[in-house]
């Protein structure tokens, strides 16, 4: 029998943190919002030798200056490019699918600075460099069939130095726990589920917030809801690859919404399910379910999905467009439903677990 969690002064099948150590963790296979890397050598490495070069453009493998490893790539304009003075390369992509597209950029000689980064996917973007290394991204939705083709089309006669170019497929994804507590934060932040940088958490200021971070930019939508009301609240935050990061809580959608449109693919680190990764925040309290789900979702079947979790007050079954890639509701001694091998793991020592 189903209980009323919003009711229920302890869910039946909670598990009972205590609030001192990481202590449950799964291998981060099958829990990625990023598809494979789409590149070879986007650091340049090797060369630059599956770079294709045309008109008043050439590139080079240079090992001065680098962003990081021991190379990079240096391309030369002698004059304006454009479609047929550029550099690029062949890529083939799938119509339908989101994609982030990240590389790191710096301006080493001339003064125009100005370029044309263009491809099918991100369309026609200027780009002004700096002198200093700087990261420029694009989360699109792939509209046109595949092959693309990423170019850049400097405006004048400048040399710039490019490296860690990637290329990755972007899932939209769906987190929804069911977390209760009554604990102050005041002094900290309590963190309760922690994937691939896109984490769920209690604000300093007892509110729900999430972080979503690709190790340099991140964003902390926060909403106004107090959380440490000592009830199960359902908590679902929604990631749109095309653009914002949005916080539901149980069914209402939240102040927090932030653009995410400046940040790349997300780090890819081990899920933490009651506390921040590497133990350092934590939660004082139960948490009842966690799903996780990735998938090519539009705006509209997000706030569907939010809707009908709200109405059953759990995660749902299935996904039209999705796939559950994780999912811990701690029945019959806790279980990953997702089937994907990541089982939960007590790494915090004994007696922390508590289950039914
Ligand atoms: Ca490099």
């Amino acid at each position: 029998m189903r209980r009323n969690i919003l009711n229920a002064p302890l869910p039946r099948y909670a598990t009972q943190l205590d609030g001192t150590q990481s202590w449950i963790k799964t291998t981060p296979s099958n829990i990625d919002l990023n598809g494979s890397e789409m590149f070879s050598d986007g650091g340049f490495e090797t060369g630059v030798a599956d770079w294709s070069q045309v008109g008043n453009h050439t590139c080079s493998r240079v090992t001065y200056d680098y962003h990081s490893g021991s190379a990079c790539m240096e391309i030369i304009a002698t004059g304006a490019g454009n479609s047929v003075n550029c550099i690029f390369k062949t890529l083939n992509l799938t119509a339908g699918n989101k994609y982030t597209l990240e590389f790191w950029g710096k301006l080493k000689s001339g003064t125009t600075r100005n370029c044309n980064f263009v491809d099918q996917i991100s369309g026609n973007n200027a780009i002004v460099f700096s002198t200093t290394w700087t990261k420029y991204v694009f989360n699109r939705l792939c509209a046109t069939s595949s092959p693309v083709y990423p170019q850049w089309q400097l405006a004048a006669a400048d040399t710039v130095l490019i490296d860690d170019v990637s290329l990755t497929p972007a899932w939209d994804a769906i987190i929804i726990s069911i977390v209760k507590s009554s604990k102050d934060y005041s002094g900290g932040v309590g963190s309760f589920l922690d994937c691939v940088e896109f984490t769920q958490r209690f604000a300093t200021t007892n509110n729900m917030t999430t972080k979503v971070s690709d190790g340099t930019t991140s964003i902390y939508p926060t909403g106004g809801t107090v959380i440490n009301n000592g009830l199960s609240n359902v908590l679902i935050t929604t990631l749109n690859r095309t653009g914002n990061a949005t916080n539901y809580v149980n069914g209402s959608l939240e102040a927090g919404t932030l653009s995410m449109t400046a940040i790349g693919k997300l780090l890819a680190t081990p899920v933490t399910v009651g506390a921040g990764a590497g133990g350092s925040a934590f939660i004082l309290g139960s948490c009842s379910s966690v799903q996780i789900v990735r998938g090519t979702f539009t705006d509209a079947y997000l706030a569907q999905v939010v809707a009908q979790i709200w109405a059953q007050k759990k995660p749902l079954a299935a996904y039209p467009n999705g796939q559950v890639v994780g999912w811990w509701d701690w029945k019959n001694g806790g279980y990953d439903k997702s089937g994907n091998g990541n089982h939960l793991t007590n790494t915090g020592g004994a007696s922390i677990v508590r289950i039914k």
